[in-house]
Parts: C-alpha cells; structure tokens; sequence
C-alpha cells in the first residue's frame, strides 16, 4: 500500500493520521481531489478498523413524519407542503401517530425517529403528548425525534428559549435529538438552499445545549447539489469543533442529495464514487465522533454496503415508513428486516451488531434464552 499512496501523494496524510495528528481543511480538500479513490478508502478504513473492528452497527427503528406542513421552502425538498389544505399536505392527530407504534408493538423496535415539517399552527402540546403517548405505549422505546432546526421554529414559534424547549421535551420523554438539519453550514450554501431555516450557529448551539443537558444527538451533512469541496470540509470541522467541546455527537451521517421533484431536480444525483469518498472524507477528518453512519435509504443500498469498507460502521436501522427521500425519487425499499440487513452485513465480511440508540449490543430475550439453553 506504501507506493499506491506514495503515488496517490497521501504519504503526508497517511503519517499524520498514524501519529494522530489532526487533518486540516487543506488536506480535506486534497483527500476530496484525489484520483485514486481506493488509497482515499483505505486509509478511511483503517480508521474505522482502529476504532471498531469489523464490527458494523444497526438498529430495529421506525421512522414516523407526523405533518409534512412545512413554512420553510428549502430548495431540495420534496416532503414538505407550505399550508395545511396544500394538496398532499397531511398532519396526523395524535391518535394516529400512536396507532403507527400500537400497529407495532410485538415488534422489538428499540427506537422511534420523528422528523417533521415546521406546521405554524401545532400547539406545543402537540409535540410533548406525542412523546408521552410513545412512552405509555412502549416505555422501552427510545424516542430520537425533532431536528435542531425544529427545537428552533417551536422556541420562536411558542416564545421560549431553545433550552427550556428541550427542557420541556426531555421531561415529556426526550431521549435523543436526530441529525437532520444540518444542511451544509457554509453560510454561502445555507443561504441559497435552506434559507428559511435556523442558521449553522444557532443549529450547532442547540446541539451544545442538548449536550449540556445529558442528551446524545447525531449530525448530518446533505451533500452532491451545488457545495464544493472546501464547503464539505468547512461542514466536518465545525463538527469536529463542537465535539472537542461536548463529546455529545454519536454519529455522523452524509445524505446523499435526491434530485425528484424539488426545486433542484436539474442537478443530477451525486453518484457511486462520491458517495463512497464523502463517507470516507468524513471518517477521516472527524476523529473524534465515533461513528459514521451510511443512511441506506438515501445511498442505496448496495453503496451502503460497499461503504462499510470506506469508513461506514453504522446502517442505520430497518426505518419501515420513510417518506422524506421516497418523495424526492429514492428507489430503494421502504424498509429493511433485521435479518436483510445482518445478511448483507455478512455479505460484504463485516459483522453485525443490532445496537441501541446509545450504540449498547440489543439482546433479544429469545435469542438470549436459546443461547443459554445450549449451552
Ligand atoms: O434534514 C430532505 C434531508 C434530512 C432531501 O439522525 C434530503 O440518525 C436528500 O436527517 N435529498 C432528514 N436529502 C433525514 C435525516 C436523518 C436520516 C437518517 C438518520 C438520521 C439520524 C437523520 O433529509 C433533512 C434533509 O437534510 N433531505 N430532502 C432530498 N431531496
């Protein structure tokens, strides 16, 4: 490998990396440059070695959207509707919502992902009984719901501060925030894309805040529409700068830009080869955040696969009702069984852990049950 890199000219970076010594934003960009995409991957996956083995992570989770009402007009979505009464807007009632969870309850989920549009005339309520309900139905579920840009829009919307929001949110039964979001924070970026929605600081400040608050949350980077290099990198190291301070992010999960039927459906997806150097990149530069995570959903899930040897150890989950990227033209399935995704785990040599939210191994009774009695 020493003369592919030599040829490669990651030498330099390959020695920092061995020495623990940091990646700057330049060495991002020439990593994002490189031609030989295979020396980018292993030494991403090295890293990923280091740190986890073969081991690759996955979890028996629902994705549920609520309302797809959304007052932001971000440029790459096609989920969300302006008003209520739009046609195809919909907002569940809370019964609803909960019947998404009652319909499941033999199912050993562990976590439940709620990400929903910002709807401008919800109350508060609205958010904080749905958390109980979830509770009262599956006390053991983890409850990894509303983006920072949604604790943002309630603590406008509701006159409070983004810390008493998420105070009021954990009390109801808050367990995790999820990564959505994040966009890309360069301000150039944001501005065209998402400009409706919280800005970078205030998006990171409300991750310090949940951090500071026992919380453990993930972020996103949506990536392969109009950034460059420099802005993908610019985006990992304020991550990297937040989590030198809290250690809070668990994961860090690349979103693979889906063109249908959104406001940029001129631009072609990002493909194969990008995707597998964006999830390696984003190994490399984030030392500090222990994982990266391939969202199958939004990759495909054959390129999920192939990550595992570019950097990836998470998958995700079964995520069972998805809307946000079948809307935008996602051709993968709407969801994944547990033994599917151990399968292709297995498949590409890697081994696979069912985690927790908190990345804990899941032990199902039964399992565990057969296990003792053969022993
Ligand atoms: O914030 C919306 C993205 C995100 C499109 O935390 C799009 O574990 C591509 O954040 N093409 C929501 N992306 C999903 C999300 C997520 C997914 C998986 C795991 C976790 C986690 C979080 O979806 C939004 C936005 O960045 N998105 N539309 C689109 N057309």
């Amino acid at each position: 490998m020493h003369s592919r890199l030599a040829d490669a000219n990651l030498l330099d970076i390959a020695d920092k990396l061995d020495a623990g010594v940091r990646l700057t934003l330049e060495d991002g960009c020439r990593l994002f440059e490189c031609p030989d995409l295979l020396a980018v991957g292993w030494l991403a996956n090295r890293e990923r070695e280091k740190r986890h083995g073969p081991q690759t992570y996955f979890n028996f989770n629902i994705r549920l959207e609520a309302t797809n009402v959304c007052v932001a007009s971000c440029l790459f979505c096609a989920f969300a509707r302006l008003k209520p009464g739009d046609a195809g807007a919909y907002t569940m009632s809370l019964e609803q919502v909960w019947d998404k969870l009652r319909q499941r309850r033999t199912q050993p989920l562990t976590e439940i992902h709620v990400v929903n549009g910002l709807h401008p005339e919800l109350p508060f309520d609205y958010y904080t009984e749905m958390l109980r309900g979830f509770k009262r139905i599956r006390p053991d579920v983890r409850l990894k719901c509303f983006t920072a840009v949604e604790i943002a829009f309630f603590a406008d919307l509701y006159g409070m501060t983004d810390e008493q929001v998420l105070h009021e949110l954990i009390a109801a039964g808050l367990d995790s925030l999820p990564g959505g979001g994040a966009e890309i924070f360069a301000e150039r970026v944001r501005r065209k894309i998402a400009n409706d929605k919280c800005g970078s600081d205030r998006y990171l400040e409300i991750h310090r805040i949940a951090h500071r608050l026992g919380l453990k949350t993930n972020i996103t980077m949506l990536y392969g529409h109009i950034e460059t290099a420099e802005e993908r990198v610019d985006h990992m190291l304020r991550a990297r700068a937040l989590q030198d301070e809290t250690a809070g992010f668990q994961a860090f999960i690349p979103l693979a830009f889906h063109p249908d039927n959104n406001q940029m459906r001129k631009l072609p997806a990002p493909s194969a080869a990008d995707t597998l150097r964006v999830h390696a990149v984003s190994r490399l530069m984030l030392d500090n955040i222990p994982h990266v995570k391939a969202f199958w959903i939004a990759t495909g899930v054959e390129v999920a696969q192939t990550a595992l040897w570019f950097g990836v150890d998470d998958l995700d989950g079964t995520v069972q009702e998805e809307k946000i990227y079948h809307m935008a033209g996602a051709r993968t399935p709407e969801a994944l069984t547990t033994r599917e995704i151990e399968r292709l785990i297995l498949a590409a040599g890697r081994q696979p852990v069912e985690r927790d939210t908190f990345y804990n191994p899941v032990v199902h009774e039964a399992a565990a049950s057969l296990k003792s009695r053969s022993a």
